[in-house]
Parts: structure tokens; sequence; C-alpha cells
């Protein structure tokens, strides 16, 4: 079971480095990784559970977070919405995006990340996106809103990349242009 000591934080270098694919069929590890990030969100997100193990709540984790350099992450957003997203991607791309962006008014956190980054993160508004499941089915869907910003932000970890990468320097809440922001959720 992941717990918080397992997450590492920013100025680790994993965090910073490309991941490496996976390979089909994938072993009994890399299925167990997916499985766990998977466990963790939805862990996170349990009141009682969260308190238990002290867990930080989370929609999403990527598996560079627990110092396993690979491409795969899994995604849990709480399904009060008209449109619950609960899915491991192995090898996740994305394949078209919009040229409109998007943006949340209240900024992004992250559990690799123990203080609070004001800022807009920029990111695109709409996003085809390509991976695999962990029984190598591959899947392709459309993404928006917070789903598509949830994929990019997973997605950048898989990349080294982190979330205030995106940030403008001298402005932080500078406007974005062509953008629909989020407000909330
Ligand atoms: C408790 C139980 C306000 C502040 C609004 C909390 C269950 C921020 C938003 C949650 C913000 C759940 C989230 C992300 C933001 C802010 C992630 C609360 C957990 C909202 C998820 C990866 C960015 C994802 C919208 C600095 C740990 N998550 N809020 N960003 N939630 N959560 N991100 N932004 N301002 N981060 O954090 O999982 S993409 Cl579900
Ligand atoms: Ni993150």
């Amino acid at each position: 079971m992941i717990l918080m000591d397992n997450v590492i934080r920013e100025g680790h270098p994993t965090l910073r480095a490309r991941a490496k694919e996976l390979t089909f069929p994938l072993s009994k590890e890399d299925k167990q990784l997916g499985q766990d990030l998977m466990e963790f969100l939805i862990n996170s997100q349990d009141p009682e559970l969260s308190e238990k193990y002290d867990l930080r709540s989370g929609i999403g984790i990527a598996a560079p977070q627990v110092n396993e350099s690979k491409r795969i992450f899994a995604l849990h957003l709480p399904d009060d919405s008209d449109n619950p997203l609960s899915f491991v991607a192995v090898n996740p791309k994305i394949v078209s995006h919009s040229v409109e962006k998007t943006y949340l008014t209240n900024g992004e956190g992250c559990l690799s990340v123990d203080r609070n980054v004001d800022g807009f993160v920029p990111r695109h508004a709409r996003i085809t996106v390509k991976f695999f499941t962990l029984d190598g089915e591959e899947k392709k869907m459309r993404l928006k809103g917070l789903q598509a910003i949830l994929f990019q932000h997973e997605l950048d970890h898989l990349n080294g990349v982190m979330f205030y990468d995106h940030i403008n320097e001298s402005n932080p809440f500078a406007e974005v242009p062509n953008s629909q922001p989020i407000v909330n959720n």
C-alpha cells in the first residue's frame, strides 16, 4: 500500500527525469504498481482512510512520484459529477489538442509539492489521448475541463515537468490568451 512516505517531493531527481515506456504484457510488478497507484487515490479520497493513514487527497498520481521512473499513472475523479473518470494509463500520449487553453483559477496542487504555488497553469482546454490499460488494451478518448487538466498534469510527471514550470514567472496571474478558465471544482 502506498503511503505519503513513499511519495517523493520536489528536489528529488526522479521527478525531473523522463520516465521509461513499459512493454506488454506488463510484469506482475508493473501491474501491481498501477493497481497501487489507483488504490492510493481511492483511499486518499475516503475520509476515514485518509485520516487513518494520513494521506493527502489527490485525483491523480504518476509512478515517478513513488520513485518508479515508468510511464504509468492513475486518475480518479470523485463521481459526484455527471462525468466520473477513473483509469490507469500506460504509455499515455496526447494525439491532438485544442488551440484554446484552460486553467484552474485556484491553481494546481501536487502530492509531491508541500507548499502552495500560486498562479495560473495554462493547459490545453481539450485533448484527444491514447493509452494502454493494464491488460494491454489500447484506449482513445477525448477529455475536456478538469479531466483534461488532470491528464496533462500527470503526463507532465512522466516527462520530468512540474506544474509550476508553466506559471508565468513575472506575473503568475497574467491573463492566459484564448482561454476558458475553470472556476473551482
Ligand atoms: C479532499 C477530499 C482550490 C485549491 C481548488 C480534497 C477529496 C486548489 C482547486 C480533494 C485547487 C478530494 C485538487 C489538483 C487542485 C489548489 C491533484 C481537492 C483533491 C482538489 C484534488 C493533479 C492538479 C491534482 C481545484 C493550490 C494533489 N487537485 N485541487 N489541483 N481534492 N484537488 N490537482 N487545485 N491550489 N493534486 O490546489 O490531485 S492536477 Cl478529491
Ligand atoms: Ni503532481
